[in-house]
């Protein structure tokens, strides 16, 4: 590799809350960051809006490609065409309540689409002899059952089609590392969340759900199991963990958390307090959002990634749910310009 080259790094799930993130992080790094999109009938790059440039200006360091984790023939060719140094496998169908309505997909997308991609790599790597190194998103969702603290040496014990799925994909990761010597870590991520969360992940559900409910545009939000607990932090934080995972000398695993672990309901009562409402006059719960079996308790240890990584969170719980409702809350200013003069409807609840 000409060593004045700028780096290249494949990220599938760009368009993702994670992708955006990293995109940003590995840009501010120098990289030439490419992303593999998949075909909607809608645009959905809104994460990436404001880091985009159009390709046609040489100045332009994200460049976005269509394939799909169900597609080996379109990982193949752009891992060929790319010829990336780093690939983050971002991509899932990463919700684990949808997880049980869609098995199949899930199971395709996130175990055997990491399949896919890890062959893309392997195969790149024997017919090139260049070197690629490989990140895995893993989950906290793969130890379910199993009580914490939760480390790297914990059992994996999934409660959904999703988390069954990404434990695949972690020994899939594992496999490929032992059996043809890949560069490839498994971050064991513990839930992160941001302004940028999807709208219906419980922490975003709640925090859009208290601008929309402080500025009149709703009165009730729906909730399933307010007893769960996790250990939440801010995507932010944690997209610079997988890239220090890559840069090490040896690949590893390593789980990425804060130590602490909230309930759903303290999460309620933080964030309907920030703006001086109570929860208890709003929530209502609606056993549709019951999951079959559920993960009750989260809280990861990240002791090694702190001592190999030099990792550790900035931002806390309340700092993170500070962030998300400010965010919020000027979200549902907006849309109530929006709703004033007829252009959307103030009914429709994520
Ligand atoms: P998001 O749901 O925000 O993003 C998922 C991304 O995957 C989107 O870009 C989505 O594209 C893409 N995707 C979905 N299906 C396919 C497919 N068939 N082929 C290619 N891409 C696809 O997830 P996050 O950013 O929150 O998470 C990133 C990764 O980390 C996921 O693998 C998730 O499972 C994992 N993870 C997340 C944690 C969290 O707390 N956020 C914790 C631990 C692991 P589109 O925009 O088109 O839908
Ligand atoms: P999780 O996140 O399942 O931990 O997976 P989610 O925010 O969906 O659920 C957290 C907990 O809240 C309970 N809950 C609800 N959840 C949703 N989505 N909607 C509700 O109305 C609701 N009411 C209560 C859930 O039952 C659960 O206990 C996330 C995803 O990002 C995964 O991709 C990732 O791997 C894990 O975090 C770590």
């Amino acid at each position: 590799m000409d060593e004045r080259a700028p780096k290249k790094a494949l990220i599938t799930g760009i368009t993702g809350q994670d992708g955006s993130y990293l995109t940003e992080f590995l840009l501010s790094k120098g990289y030439e960051v490419h992303g593999i999109i998949r075909r909607s009938s809608n645009f959905n790059t809104q994460r990436l809006d404001h880091i985009y440039i159009d390709p046609h200006n040489s100045s332009a360091r994200m460049k976005l490609h269509y394939g799909d984790l169900s597609d080996a023939s379109s990982l193949r060719k752009w891992m060929d065409t790319i010829r990336p140094d780093e690939v983050y496998n971002l991509g899932a169908q990463s919700h684990v309540g949808v997880s049980f309505e869609n098995p199949d997909y899930t199971a395709d997308v996130v175990a055997t689409g990491a399949l896919r991609l890890l062959e893309a790599v392997r195969t790149h790597i024997v017919t090139t002899g260049r070197q690629i190194r490989y990140y895995q998103a893993g989950s906290s969702e793969m130890y379910g059952a199993t009580p914490p603290p939760q480390d790297e040496n914990t059992m994996f014990h999934p409660r959904s089609p999703y988390a069954v799925s990404k434990v695949a994909a972690h020994w899939y990761t594992v496999n490929y590392r032992e059996a043809y010597g890949l560069f490839a870590c498994n971050g064991i991520l513990f839930n992160h969340e941001s302004p940028r969360r999807g709208e219906n992940f419980v922490t975003r559900k709640i925090t859009r759900a208290v601008g929309r409910i402080k500025i009149g545009l709703q009165k009730t939000l729906f909730l399933g199991n307010l007893k769960a607990s996790r250990d939440w932090g801010f995507a932010g934080d944690y997209v610079e963990a997988m890239w220090l995972m890559l840069q090490q000398e040896k690949p590893d695993d390593y789980v990425v958390a804060t130590e602490e672990s909230h309930t759903v309901e303290e999460f309620l009562e933080e964030a309907f307090g920030y703006v001086g409402l109570n929860w208890k006059d709003h929530v209502q719960i609606d056993p549709r959002y019951f999951r079959p079996s559920e993960v009750d308790n989260l809280r990861g240890s990240a002791s090694k990634a702190k001592q190999k990584l030099g990792w550790k969170p900035k931002v806390g719980f309340k700092e993170l749910v500070a962030m998300m409702v400010e965010a919020d809350l000027e979200k549902a200013q907006r849309e109530k310009v929006l709703v004033e003069h007829g252009y959307i409807d103030s009914h429709q609840q994520p």
